[in-house]
Protein backbone atom coordinates (compact mmCIF):
# COMPACT_ATOMS: atom_id res chain seq x y z
CA UNK A 1 0.00 0.00 0.00
CA UNK A 2 0.91 3.80 -0.15
CA UNK A 3 2.45 5.69 2.33
CA UNK A 4 1.44 8.59 3.33
CA UNK A 5 4.35 10.67 1.34
CA UNK A 6 3.85 8.70 -1.55
CA UNK A 7 0.02 10.06 -1.63
CA UNK A 8 1.08 13.44 -0.95
CA UNK A 9 3.59 13.34 -4.43
CA UNK A 10 0.41 12.27 -6.29
CA UNK A 11 -2.10 14.70 -4.32
CA UNK A 12 0.29 17.44 -5.45
CA UNK A 13 0.18 16.21 -9.18
CA UNK A 14 -3.63 15.97 -9.00
CA UNK A 15 -4.61 19.45 -7.32
CA UNK A 16 -3.66 23.02 -7.63
CA UNK A 17 -1.99 24.65 -4.36
CA UNK A 18 -4.43 26.20 -2.84
CA UNK A 19 -6.93 22.72 -3.17
CA UNK A 20 -3.98 20.98 -2.04
CA UNK A 21 -3.33 23.24 1.11
CA UNK A 22 -7.21 22.77 1.65
CA UNK A 23 -6.52 18.89 2.00
CA UNK A 24 -3.76 18.90 4.45
CA UNK A 25 -6.04 21.25 6.93
CA UNK A 26 -8.67 18.29 6.42
CA UNK A 27 -6.69 15.56 7.30
CA UNK A 28 -5.19 17.31 9.88
CA UNK A 29 -9.06 18.51 11.29
CA UNK A 30 -10.07 14.34 10.78
CA UNK A 31 -6.91 13.37 12.79
CA UNK A 32 -7.79 15.54 15.86
CA UNK A 33 -11.69 14.89 15.68
CA UNK A 34 -10.68 11.06 15.31
CA UNK A 35 -8.30 11.34 18.60
CA UNK A 36 -11.34 12.66 20.06
CA UNK A 37 -14.26 10.38 18.98
CA UNK A 38 -12.24 7.22 18.89
CA UNK A 39 -11.92 6.73 15.24
CA UNK A 40 -8.54 4.82 13.74
CA UNK A 41 -6.29 8.14 12.99
CA UNK A 42 -4.36 6.26 9.98
CA UNK A 43 -8.05 6.17 8.31
CA UNK A 44 -8.99 9.63 9.18
CA UNK A 45 -5.69 10.33 7.80
CA UNK A 46 -5.91 9.09 4.38
CA UNK A 47 -9.80 9.56 4.19
CA UNK A 48 -9.10 13.37 4.58
CA UNK A 49 -6.13 13.66 2.49
CA UNK A 50 -7.63 12.05 -0.67
CA UNK A 51 -11.61 13.13 -0.43
CA UNK A 52 -10.76 16.05 -2.52
CA UNK A 53 -8.57 13.70 -4.98
CA UNK A 54 -10.63 13.82 -7.76
CA UNK A 55 -11.91 17.82 -7.55
CA UNK A 56 -10.12 19.12 -10.79
CA UNK A 57 -10.45 16.41 -13.16
CA UNK A 58 -12.96 16.96 -15.97
CA UNK A 59 -16.61 16.36 -16.20
CA UNK A 60 -15.37 13.69 -19.25
CA UNK A 61 -13.39 11.42 -16.68
CA UNK A 62 -16.71 11.21 -14.28
CA UNK A 63 -18.57 10.89 -17.16
CA UNK A 64 -16.67 7.95 -18.61
CA UNK A 65 -16.50 6.41 -15.19
CA UNK A 66 -20.06 6.28 -13.91
CA UNK A 67 -20.52 4.28 -17.45
CA UNK A 68 -17.63 2.52 -16.93
CA UNK A 69 -18.71 1.14 -13.17
CA UNK A 70 -22.64 1.15 -13.95
CA UNK A 71 -23.22 4.00 -11.15
CA UNK A 72 -26.31 5.19 -11.04
CA UNK A 73 -27.36 7.28 -13.95
CA UNK A 74 -28.99 9.92 -12.04
CA UNK A 75 -25.42 10.90 -11.79
CA UNK A 76 -25.28 12.40 -14.79
CA UNK A 77 -27.90 15.07 -14.21
CA UNK A 78 -26.01 16.87 -11.62
CA UNK A 79 -21.62 17.68 -12.06
CA UNK A 80 -18.66 18.11 -10.56
CA UNK A 81 -20.04 19.16 -7.43
CA UNK A 82 -21.77 15.42 -6.70
CA UNK A 83 -19.03 13.45 -8.81
CA UNK A 84 -15.81 14.75 -7.41
CA UNK A 85 -17.22 12.39 -4.02
CA UNK A 86 -19.52 9.68 -4.99
CA UNK A 87 -17.44 9.26 -8.71
CA UNK A 88 -14.03 10.30 -7.10
CA UNK A 89 -14.07 7.39 -4.60
CA UNK A 90 -13.83 5.35 -7.99
CA UNK A 91 -11.14 7.21 -9.41
CA UNK A 92 -9.12 6.86 -5.93
CA UNK A 93 -9.36 3.00 -5.78
CA UNK A 94 -8.64 3.04 -10.10
CA UNK A 95 -5.33 5.05 -9.31
CA UNK A 96 -4.19 5.42 -6.11
CA UNK A 97 -5.10 1.57 -5.09
CA UNK A 98 -7.05 2.73 -2.28
CA UNK A 99 -9.19 -0.30 -1.41
CA UNK A 100 -10.54 0.15 2.06
CA UNK A 101 -14.16 0.56 1.87
CA UNK A 102 -14.30 2.31 4.96
CA UNK A 103 -11.88 5.41 3.93
CA UNK A 104 -14.06 5.09 0.53
CA UNK A 105 -17.32 5.82 1.76
CA UNK A 106 -16.09 8.47 3.70
CA UNK A 107 -15.29 10.16 0.44
CA UNK A 108 -18.26 9.17 -1.29
CA UNK A 109 -20.73 10.86 1.28
CA UNK A 110 -18.35 13.85 2.10
CA UNK A 111 -20.48 16.23 0.49
CA UNK A 112 -24.01 15.00 0.63
CA UNK A 113 -23.69 13.20 3.66
CA UNK A 114 -25.81 10.17 4.04
CA UNK A 115 -28.91 9.06 6.02
CA UNK A 116 -26.30 6.18 7.72
CA UNK A 117 -22.73 7.56 8.10
CA UNK A 118 -19.77 5.74 9.86
CA UNK A 119 -18.34 7.60 12.58
CA UNK A 120 -15.30 7.98 10.11
CA UNK A 121 -18.03 9.12 7.44
CA UNK A 122 -19.07 12.00 10.20
CA UNK A 123 -15.14 13.00 10.76
CA UNK A 124 -14.54 13.47 7.33
CA UNK A 125 -17.83 15.42 6.39
CA UNK A 126 -17.29 17.51 9.23
CA UNK A 127 -13.57 18.46 8.54
CA UNK A 128 -14.32 19.46 5.17
CA UNK A 129 -16.69 22.10 6.70
CA UNK A 130 -14.90 23.10 9.93
CA UNK A 131 -10.99 23.19 8.91
CA UNK A 132 -9.49 26.23 9.87
CA UNK A 133 -8.94 27.27 6.32
CA UNK A 134 -13.28 27.71 6.05
CA UNK A 135 -14.42 31.45 6.82
CA UNK A 136 -18.52 31.54 6.00
CA UNK A 137 -20.91 32.92 8.69
CA UNK A 138 -21.78 30.15 10.71
CA UNK A 139 -18.22 28.40 10.83
CA UNK A 140 -17.24 29.01 14.45
CA UNK A 141 -20.84 27.88 16.00
CA UNK A 142 -20.08 24.48 13.76
CA UNK A 143 -16.56 24.27 15.17
CA UNK A 144 -18.21 24.39 18.48
CA UNK A 145 -20.77 22.24 17.85
CA UNK A 146 -18.99 19.70 16.50
CA UNK A 147 -16.19 19.76 18.95
CA UNK A 148 -19.58 19.00 21.87
CA UNK A 149 -21.37 16.55 19.63
CA UNK A 150 -20.14 14.72 16.11
CA UNK A 151 -24.19 14.17 15.52
CA UNK A 152 -25.48 17.95 16.36
CA UNK A 153 -22.20 19.13 13.71
CA UNK A 154 -23.66 16.46 10.87
CA UNK A 155 -27.09 18.07 11.54
CA UNK A 156 -25.99 21.76 11.62
CA UNK A 157 -24.27 21.38 8.79
CA UNK A 158 -26.61 19.44 6.90
CA UNK A 159 -29.31 21.82 7.82
CA UNK A 160 -27.16 24.81 6.89
CA UNK A 161 -25.96 23.27 3.39
CA UNK A 162 -29.73 22.42 2.22
CA UNK A 163 -30.63 26.28 2.67
CA UNK A 164 -28.15 27.47 0.99
CA UNK A 165 -28.66 25.32 -1.93
CA UNK A 166 -32.66 26.69 -1.71
CA UNK A 167 -31.75 29.43 -1.56
CA UNK A 168 -29.25 29.59 -3.99
CA UNK A 169 -31.90 27.91 -6.70
CA UNK A 170 -29.17 25.27 -6.74
CA UNK A 171 -30.47 21.03 -7.72
CA UNK A 172 -30.54 19.33 -4.61
CA UNK A 173 -29.19 15.68 -4.99
CA UNK A 174 -31.74 13.21 -3.61
CA UNK A 175 -29.22 12.05 -1.24
CA UNK A 176 -28.89 15.15 0.67
CA UNK A 177 -32.42 15.15 1.11
CA UNK A 178 -32.24 11.73 2.63
CA UNK A 179 -29.54 12.80 4.77
CA UNK A 180 -31.39 16.09 5.88
CA UNK A 181 -34.19 13.77 6.83
CA UNK A 182 -31.88 11.28 8.88
CA UNK A 183 -30.35 13.42 10.59
CA UNK A 184 -32.01 17.21 11.46
CA UNK A 185 -35.10 16.16 13.26
CA UNK A 186 -33.37 14.12 15.46
CA UNK A 187 -30.06 15.68 16.53
CA UNK A 188 -30.42 19.25 15.95
O1 LIG B 1 -15.03 20.07 -2.23
P1 LIG B 1 -15.15 21.12 -1.16
O2 LIG B 1 -15.35 22.49 -1.72
O3 LIG B 1 -14.03 21.09 -0.18
O4 LIG B 1 -16.46 20.80 -0.29
P2 LIG B 1 -17.69 19.83 -0.64
O5 LIG B 1 -17.25 18.62 -1.34
O6 LIG B 1 -18.41 19.62 0.64
O7 LIG B 1 -18.55 20.66 -1.66
C1 LIG B 1 -19.29 21.69 -1.13
C2 LIG B 1 -20.20 22.22 -2.19
O8 LIG B 1 -21.10 21.20 -2.65
C3 LIG B 1 -21.02 23.30 -1.56
O9 LIG B 1 -20.92 24.45 -2.36
C4 LIG B 1 -22.41 22.76 -1.55
C5 LIG B 1 -22.37 21.73 -2.66
N1 LIG B 1 -23.41 20.70 -2.47
C6 LIG B 1 -23.66 19.92 -1.40
N2 LIG B 1 -24.76 19.18 -1.59
C7 LIG B 1 -25.21 19.48 -2.84
C8 LIG B 1 -24.34 20.45 -3.40
N3 LIG B 1 -24.52 20.99 -4.64
C9 LIG B 1 -25.59 20.60 -5.34
N4 LIG B 1 -25.83 21.12 -6.52
N5 LIG B 1 -26.49 19.67 -4.84
C10 LIG B 1 -26.35 19.09 -3.62
O10 LIG B 1 -27.17 18.26 -3.22
FE1 LIG C 1 -15.20 18.05 -1.71
FE1 LIG D 1 -18.20 19.41 2.61
FE1 LIG E 1 -12.97 19.42 0.61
Amino acid sequence: PMTRSELIIRLKEALKDKRFQHVLRVEETAIKLAEQYGVDVEKASIAGLCHDYAKQRPAEDFIAEIKKKGLNPLLLDYGNAIWHGVVGAELIKDELGIWDEDILNAVRHHTTGAPIMTKLEQIIYMADYIEPGRDFAGVKKARVITAANLQAGVAYQTKHTLTYLIENGKPVYPKTIDTYNAWVPQYE
